[in-house]
C-alpha cells in the first residue's frame, strides 16, 4: 500500500492483530481484557505494532513534516509544574528543579486529515481505547490545544519527570532517538488521595527502584494512567529527535487546561481557557 492507496487512518492500524473493527469479537475481548490486567497492576499498557511496520514510514514522515511547528523552549520547572518560588517545606520534592526541553506541536495545528488527527477522533478507535480503560466512553478534552499534541524531543533534551493532567493517556512512538529517549515511569507512585512525597523524592534523587522502563518502537499504542505514575522521557542521544503523538482523553466533556500550564507548555491561550476549568481532584498541578 502506497500513501495514496491510504484510505482512512485505520488502514494503517494492524487490524488483523488488532480487529478494531469488530467491537466485542474474540481477538477484541483478549486484547482488552490484556490491557486493562495491566492498567490495573502498573498503570500502563503497549498494544505492540498497533500500525503495520510497512506503513509506519507514511506516519513518520507526515509527523516530520509537522515538528517545525512545535514551541521551543527550555525551562527550569518541577514535577509538579507549580512556580518555583512557590514556599515548601525543606524536603517537599517540589524543591527539585529540572530542565524541560520538549516541544509541542498543538492540535489546532495539526490538520483535520493528518493521520494522528484522523486517529484521534475516530469513534472506532475511541471506543477500543474506552474499553481498554474499562470506560463506558471517553471524550476528546475540549481544549482545543492540548487534546492531540505531537511531542517532539530534540537531541540533549529530555522531557522531566511529571505527571500529566489528565486521567487517560494514549500515546504513540512515531520517530525513535538514535540512542536514549526511554520512557520510565513509576507505576501508581500517588493516588488520588495521596501524594507520597517519600518515594517521589527518593525517584527524582535518582536511583530508586521504582523505576521501570518502556521498550518502545515505532507504532506501539502505549495506553497510560499518568496521573498517578511519575513519569519521564530520557535524554535523547544522537542525532534524530523523538517524535511521539499523544492522544489525551477524559471521562467526562469539557476538559480544558489551565491558563497557567497551558502558557508554559505552548506559549499561548485561547478564549477557552479563560473560561473555568474542569478537574476532577485537588492532587497538584
Ligand atoms: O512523549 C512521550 O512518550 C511521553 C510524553 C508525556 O509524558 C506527556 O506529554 O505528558
Ligand atoms: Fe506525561
Amino acid at each position: 500500500m502506497s500513501i495514496s492507496e491510504v484510505v482512512t487512518a485505520l488502514d494503517l492500524v494492524d487490524t488483523g492483530s488488532y480487529p478494531l473493527t469488530e467491537p466485542g469479537g474474540a481477538a477484541w475481548r483478549e486484547i482488552v481484557d490484556r490491557t486493562r490486567a495491566e492498567l490495573r497492576e502498573v498503570g500502563c499498557s503497549v498494544v505492540k505494532g498497533f500500525i503495520r511496520t510497512e506503513l509506519q514510514s507514511i506516519l513518520r514522515a507526515e509527523c516530520a513534516a509537522l515538528a517545525p511547528h512545535a514551541y521551543a523552549t527550555v525551562e527550569r520547572v518541577n514535577a509538579y509544574n507549580i512556580a518555583l518560588d512557590t514556599p515548601l517545606p525543606d524536603h517537599h520534592p517540589g524543591r527539585i528543579i529540572m530542565e524541560r526541553g520538549n516541544a509541542f506541536v498543538t492540535r489546532d495545528r495539526i490538520p483535520a486529515t493528518a493521520i494522528i488527527q484522523q486517529l484521534y477522533t475516530s469513534p472506532v478507535f475511541q471506543r477500543f481505547v474506552a474499553d481498554c480503560f474499562g470506560l463506558p466512553e471517553l471524550h476528546e478534552l475540549a481544549d482545543p490545544l492540548s487534546g492531540l499534541t505531537l511531542n517532539v524531543i530534540a537531541p540533549g533534551r529530555a522531557h522531566p519527570w511529571h505527571f500529566d493532567t489528565n486521567e487517560f493517556t494514549v500515546s504513540m512512538l512515531i520517530q525513535e532517538a538514535d540512542g536514549g529517549g526511554r520512557f520510565e515511569y513509576c507505576p501508581n507512585i500517588r493516588s488520588a488521595t495521596s501524594e507520597n512525597f517519600g518515594d517521589v523524592r527518593a525517584v527524582l534523587a535518582g536511583g530508586s527502584d521504582l523505576v521501570r522502563r518502556l521498550d518502545l518502537r515505532p507504532g506501539d499504542l502505549q495506553l497510560f494512567r499518568g496521573r498517578y505514575s511519575l513519569h519521564r522521557v530520557s535524554t535523547v542521544e544522537g542525532t534524530i529527535a523523538r517524535h511521539s503523538a499523544i492522544f489525551a482523553y477524559s471521562e467526562g466533556p469539557g476538559v480544558i487546561g489551565s491558563p497557567a500550564r497551558t502558557r508554559q507548555l505552548f506559549g499561548r491561550v485561547l478564549p477557552e481557557h479563560l473560561a473555568e476549568a474542569v478537574r476532577g481532584d485537588k492532587l497538584l498541578d
